[in-house]
């Protein structure tokens, strides 16, 4: 990767994908692209950025000749809840945008990634140790689209040749840009309302089992699968990678560790709740470990200590 082309920069990836890949591949390096232009963030201030709807077939394509990029990192889409509102739109965006970067990846000859997710399974799929290669029957539009993308990302590879890989993400916990609408926000929430009120209530029931990453693993993994010796790979589209699984009450209990006041209650969202429950309890990462080195570097104690040492900085509470 030289030149790389990243589409929406302001989300919950993106934020932290851009500024750390402009740290290893200079300022310049990183071509930041969103719907909109927020002032003041890092992704707007500190390198090239331009506006971008990836519906906009033709203007990416003109972004991308004029930065020269070799690469494209598709961020862009609608998470798990807001697909299962508006699901005409989810397809709309998450295929639509999806096929116009593979086709300027095609056309300009790109190195390729493109998240998808734990919610590329669904209910038929093996709960426990979720095996790499296993049945895919999501009954999301957000796992269709995921589904669906991951077919395609392998079809532009075997029949254009385009260095397309991914990564199937679960929930990804940062304190730096708020998740916009996932069933596994509820992870991200709750260290913020620990800090600011001592309680929070789920909308995930208790016992809900589903894989988690923090952020800085999830950035780490994106790079060096996409630096990975490409006669290693084995597999492209997606990698199953998870960092730890846990249920509401393990969090909970970890973040009492700190906050010893905290209550925890529930008032479960049924929607939010059926998608969980379609979800894998725990899923394995071998093969990302066996053919490029997969890692994880946090587990929930860990990531605990550094999500509430770096939101209290954020949120000023001592
Ligand atoms: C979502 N955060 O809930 C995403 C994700 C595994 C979860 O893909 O939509």
């Amino acid at each position: 990767m030289k030149k790389i082309l990243v589409t929406g920069s302001l989300g919950q990836i993106g934020s932290e994908l851009v500024t750390y890949m402009r740290g290893i591949y200079g300022n310049d390096n990183v071509i930041a692209t969103d719907l909109r232009r927020i002032d003041g963030c890092e992704a707007v201030e500190s390198g090239p950025f331009e506006i971008l709807d990836v519906l906009d077939a033709k203007k990416m394509g003109e972004v991308a000749k004029k930065h020269n990029v070799d690469t494209i990192i598709h961020l862009a889409a609608l998470l798990s809840a807001v697909a299962e509102a508006k699901p005409v739109l989810a397809w709309e965006i998450n295929m639509g945008g999806l096929f116009n970067a593979l086709e300027v990846a095609r056309e300009l000859k790109c190195s390729f990634f493109t998240p998808s997710s734990i919610g590329a399974f669904g209910p038929s799929t093996p709960k426990d140790n979720t095996p790499q290669d296993t049945i895919q029957r999501p009954e999301t539009m957000y796992g269709v689209t995921k589904v669906s993308g991951e077919l395609l990302c392998d079809y532009y590879y075997k029949k254009f040749g385009v260095d397309t890989r991914g990564v199937r993400f679960p929930g990804l916990i940062s304190y730096v840009a708020p998740p916009g609408g996932g069933t596994t926000d509820y992870a991200v929430d709750i260290y913020y309302k620990a800090l600011e009120d001592k309680k929070y209530t789920s909308y995930i029931n208790k016992g809900t089992y589903m894989d988690m990453m923090y952020m800085p693993d999830a950035l780490k993994a994106i790079v060096n699968l996409m630096e990975a010796d490409s006669s290693k790979l084995v597999h492209r589209n997606a990698f199953n990678i998870t960092a730890m699984s846990f249920e509401p009450e393990m969090i909970a209990a970890e973040i009492k560790k700190h906050i010893s006041e905290f209550e925890m209650s529930y008032n479960v969202d049924p929607v939010r709740q059926a998608i969980a429950n379609s979800w894998p309890d725990s899923i394995d990462s071998t093969c990302a470990k066996e053919e490029w080195g997969f890692k994880a570097n946090y587990d929930l104690a860990s990531m605990t200590i550094d999500m509430l040492e770096k939101l209290r900085v954020k949120l000023n509470i001592r």
